[in-house]
Parts: structure tokens; C-alpha cells; sequence
């Protein structure tokens, strides 16, 4: 008799939650075959993006968005980026996934299942923002090495999980705690399976924070693979590189976390200001925490064609990390004067601030709508570039849109 090899069952769960329906007959797929419908995908069909989404790299996958697809107040996945150190996991095995809490700091080392975790820990929904550090770094010169992101790599999507402090706190956390750094299952580029792409992590004060989650839900339904399925850390309002993916293993750490990316240039940038292109010592570079404040215009549409007379309704998000937001301003004559823009409160902490405001334009011709926000501490966003770093972080700096009025 002819013996076939069916595929595994964790390439079969990774098909499933990558085609986001059940494979029928999939247990009958042979070895290796990969369904014709993943054989034939593009990126946009792959991971569900919309068309107008710029790929920046397809070794390891990194897409953004452009200012006027993130006009939704909360984020929808198909506009939503993506920043990938590694390669997405292939054998995500969802009934057998675990989390596993160890480290220094731990009391006792646990290993949790994921219908554990959702069943004995609450429920929470926060809409949370995640920009990537390095977003905004197309703008530096001399410029950085890395993805070249201009304004698209922010989201601010609906995560429900469960707070880390409760998982943390049911392990036990010791007196000497300074950090938590995470694992993850995804594979380093070089597909050596000893090395992480990435395991970064946050000070003791922010895992502890009630709206620091490790999340299985996004907007409601089940996190979508690249985004990290099926459980994520979300640190809203830092890096999200902090908000690791495919979440494995969080140690509580005696120290700061020294896992891959967390050292060097890094997610690190000079603790003080440097002169664009100097060259920065190691121990005068600091983790970066809390993102600054920012925003976005998300309509109009840069490039808008507006006709004489007509007011026309700008309207965008503001975010400052851990800090609210407190005034968006605008202005059509390129920063000489500033007009208040009306302000919503956040959802709830970390989460994204919508503002929007009229405009009229005195006569025909080219103008650009700047928009400037400031933080509960007063600090405002730079109208251009901000301070140069190494790697091209925090370019916060005014966004700015084109308009003719015809
Ligand atoms: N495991 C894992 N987690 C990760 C990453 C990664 O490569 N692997 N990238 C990080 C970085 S740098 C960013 S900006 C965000 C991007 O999240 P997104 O792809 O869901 O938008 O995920 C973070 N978490
Ligand atoms: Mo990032």
C-alpha cells in the first residue's frame, strides 16, 4: 500500500488562520503543498491590505500606510502597518500554544495554556496606539539605514486581552523586578533557530500599567497572523517594537532587558542632543519610552482640489505616548500663524485624540494645511525636522498637506 505524508497539523493551523477560514478536507493536504490560493497571493491578498498601502520590504514584510487611510478613528487591519523583523511564523499551533513566565524576578516559573489565560484572567478593551520608532525616518539626513517610513507607520487599533500585571502578578513577581523582556516565535532572517529577531521589553512601571495587555483579539475578532496571532503584547504608546508579537514567554528581569534589540543603535538614541551624523558612544545612548507627541492629517487628501469659497473639513489624530494630548492647532501660511482645532478626549488612555477643524482659504492658488499638536506637558511637535539620532528615530515633526484652491 502507498503511504502518503499529510501535512502537519501546525502548517495546517497556520493555512487556516493565514486564509482566515477553515481549510475543508485540510488534513488531507499532502507534505509540503502550499494551497494554490497562498501560491498565488500578492501581499495585499496575503495579509488582507488594501491596495494603496506601500510595501517597503518583502524579506522580512514591512508595509505602511499613507496619511489619508488612517482617517478611521479606530484603525481597521486592512490599513493597518506592518513592521516585521523576522519571518512570520509558520507553525502557529493554537491548541497547544503556551506562555511561559520565568526570569530572575519570577517567584515561581508558569507555563500557561491560551485557553488558560483566557479563562482565568479578565477581559480588557482598550484602543491602543502603536507607532513604530523608526517612523517618519525617510526624513533624516544624513540618512538612516533601515525601512525608509515616512508618516504610515502608526495604527491605533481595538486590542482585547488580558493585563499583564494580572499574569505577572500570578507568577509573582520578586522585590529585585526591573524589567519584563519577551520571546517570540518567529525566526531570525538567517533561519538559525538559536537566535531571536527581536526580544525587547519595558521597565517594571509600564508591564504594571492596567492598559499594558496581552491581547487575542483585534478590532473584535481574532488577531490577524502578521499582527501577531495568537497572543501579543501591547505597550501602547511606546515603540511598538516593545509590543511584541506571537508572544511565547515574558521574563520578569533583575536588570534591564538585554534581549536581540534592545542594545546598540537600536531603539535607542543619544541621550542628549547630537550634530547630524556624529558618531554616538554606546553609553551615551538611552532606551527610548514614552513616544513624543505627534499627529496626523487624515483628510483631506494631500494634493486636494478645492474649489473658491468653499470651506473644507481637515481632520486627523494627535498621540503622545504616555501623555494626553491638550491643543492641535493649524495653519495655512506656513507656520506664521496657528489656528485652534477642535479636540475629542481619548477612549481611554494611550489611545489616539481625533481633531478636526474648518478651513477657508482666502483666494485661488497653492497653499499647504499644516497641523501642530502639543502635550499635557506643553510640548509641541517641531514644524520640521527634530533632533538627528543614528538609526533615524522619533521624527515627530508637523505633518503637512497640499491644497489648490481652483
Ligand atoms: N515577535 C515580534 N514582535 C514584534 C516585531 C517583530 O519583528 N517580531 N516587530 C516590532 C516592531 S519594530 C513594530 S513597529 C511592531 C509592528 O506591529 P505591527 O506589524 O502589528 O503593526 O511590532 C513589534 N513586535
Ligand atoms: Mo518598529
Amino acid at each position: 500500500m502507498k503511504r502518503r505524508n499529510f501535512i502537519k497539523k501546525t502548517s495546517l493551523s497556520t493555512f487556516t488562520a493565514l486564509l482566515g477560514v477553515d481549510i475543508v478536507f485540510g488534513n488531507l493536504l499532502p507534505a509540503g503543498y502550499v494551497p494554490l490560493a497562498l501560491q498565488q497571493a500578492d501581499p495585499f491578498t496575503l495579509f488582507k491590505k488594501d491596495k494603496e498601502m506601500k510595501v517597503l520590504n518583502d524579506r522580512p514584510w514591512n508595509m505602511e500606510a499613507q496619511a489619508h487611510l488612517l482617517d478611521d478613528s479606530i484603525t481597521p487591519n486592512n490599513y493597518m502597518f506592518i513592521r516585521n523583523n523576522g519571518l512570520i511564523p509558520t507553525t502557529i499551533d493554537v491548541d497547544n500554544w503556551t506562555l511561559t513566565i520565568d526570569g530572575e524576578s519570577v517567584q515561581k516559573q508558569k507555563t500557561y495554556t491560551l485557553s488558560e489565560l483566557k479563562s482565568k484572567f479578565k477581559h480588557y478593551t482598550y484602543q491602543l496606539t502603536l507607532e513604530c520608532g523608526g517612523n517618519g525616518r525617510s526624513e533624516f539626513n544624513p540618512p538612516a539605514k533601515g525601512n525608509q517610513w515616512t508618516i504610515g507607520a502608526v495604527s491605533c487599533a481595538n486590542w482585547t486581552g488580558i493585563r499583564l500585571k494580572d499574569v505577572l502578578n500570578d507568577a509573582g513577581i520578586k522585590e529585585n523586578a526591573v524589567y519584563i523582556g519577551y520571546r517570540s516565535a518567529d525566526t531570525h532572517l538567517t533561519g538559525d533557530v538559536d537566535k531571536a529577531p527581536i526580544s525587547r521589553g519595558v521597565p517594571m512601571s509600564k508591564a504594571l500599567q492596567d492598559e499594558t495587555i496581552l491581547a487575542f483579539k483585534m478590532n473584535g475578532e481574532d488577531i490577524p497572523l502578521v499582527h501577531g496571532y495568537p497572543l501579543r503584547l501591547v505597550a501602547g504608546g511606546w515603540p511598538a517594537s516593545a509590543s511584541g508579537k506571537w508572544i511565547t514567554g515574558i521574563s520578569i528581569r533583575d536588570k534591564v532587558h538585554d534581549g536581540a534589540k534592545m542594545k546598540g543603535a537600536s531603539y535607542r538614541v543619544p541621550c542628549k542632543p547630537v550634530a547630524p551624523g556624529s558618531k554616538v558612544k554606546d553609553e551615551d545612548m538611552c532606551i527610548i519610552e514614552s513616544m513624543p507627541i505627534k499627529s496626523l492629517i487624515t483628510y483631506p487628501k494631500s494634493g486636494a482640489l478645492i474649489k473658491k469659497g468653499r470651506n473644507i473639513e481637515v481632520r486627523g489624530h494627535a498621540w503622545a505616548g504616555e501623555l494626553g494630548v491638550s491643543k492641535v492647532e493649524y495653519s495655512i501660511d506656513y507656520g506664521t500663524t496657528w489656528n485652534d482645532c477642535n479636540l475629542e478626549n481619548p477612549a481611554n488612555r494611550l489611545a489616539w485624540q481625533h481633531f478636526s477643524a474648518t478651513v477657508g482659504f482666502p483666494s485661488t492658488g497653492y497653499y499647504e494645511v499644516w497641523a501642530k499638536a502639543t502635550d499635557t506637558e506643553n510640548s509641541a511637535q517641531p514644524m520640521l525636522l527634530p533632533g538627528w539620532n543614528p538609526k533615524g528615530y522619533l521624527n515627530n515633526a508637523c505633518h503637512r498637506i497640499a491644497i489648490k484652491v481652483v
